[in-house]
């Protein structure tokens, strides 16, 4: 089972993508895709990926619009990002309810991969999040440390995880502190050989699982 999600932020030949929908969990588009390739290339990669998609919106608005986005998407996705920080009441509590309804899953911002974020909000954004009671969370590959009390406070979400490759971390190692999947775009789509580089992924997130569970059990 793959443990990636091909962050999908630049048109690629279709070609490309038939290549990797068996070998990846999710293709994950949001504007930078959406904004090139349109909505057909929305539904193209839908079709591709046999629904496996999530949109990355980072939905921040109140209830009615967020909805209003959420909506015309459903069809084509499985999964949405929204912010945390636009709170419940009047804004995800009616995204949440129509993810639900949809059988679509919810996934919150927990915390960001980039240097300028402000972790010093957290303990707000996990009063929504456990209100929100998401499907899933991002937190981010680049600070493990956050990763892993992300995973602490929320041991049943599912979390995903950027900044793997062109924003510094290693494959594997979100994994090893608690991520169910890694994030991962440029690395793989802007290489020379995306599907070689989709290949050198997978083999260092093995590498790397295999030394972090040695590890742990050498400690039991
Ligand atoms: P690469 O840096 O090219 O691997 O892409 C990372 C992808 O994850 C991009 O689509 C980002 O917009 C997204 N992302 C982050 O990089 N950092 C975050 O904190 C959150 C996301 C996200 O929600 O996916």
């Amino acid at each position: 089972m793959s443990r990636i999600i091909f962050s999908l932020d630049e048109v690629v030949d279709k070609e490309v993508l038939f290549s990797f929908s068996p070998r990846v969990a999710y293709v994950k588009v949001g504007w930078p895709f959406i904004l090139k390739a349109g909505m057909e290339g929305v539904r193209d990669v839908s079709r591709v990926f046999e629904g496996r998609l999530i949109f990355d919106l980072k939905l921040a608005d109140i209830d009615s619009t967020m909805s209003k986005v959420v909506s015309s998407l459903t069809p084509y996705g499985e999964g949405f990002i929204a912010h945390a920080f636009v709170g419940y009441e009047g804004a995800l509590d009616e995204v949440k309810e129509l993810l639900e309804k949809e059988g679509r899953k919810l996934f919150l911002v927990a915390s960001m991969s980039h240097r300028g974020w402000n972790d010093s909000f957290y303990p707000y954004l996990k009063e929504v999040i456990h209100k929100a009671n998401p499907f899933g969370l991002v937190a981010p590959a680049t600070r493990l440390e956050v990763l892993k009390r992300i995973r602490q406070d929320f041991p049943d979400k599912v979390i995903v995880s950027p900044g793997v490759g062109a924003q510094g971390a290693r494959p594997g190692d979100a994994l090893c502190a608690g991520a169910d999947y890694e994030i991962v775009g440029r690395s793989i789509y802007a290489s020379p050989n995306p599907f070689k580089s989709l290949l050198e992924v997978e083999r260092t997130q093995g590498e790397r699982l295999n030394e972090c569970k040695g590890a742990e059990d050498r400690q039991q």
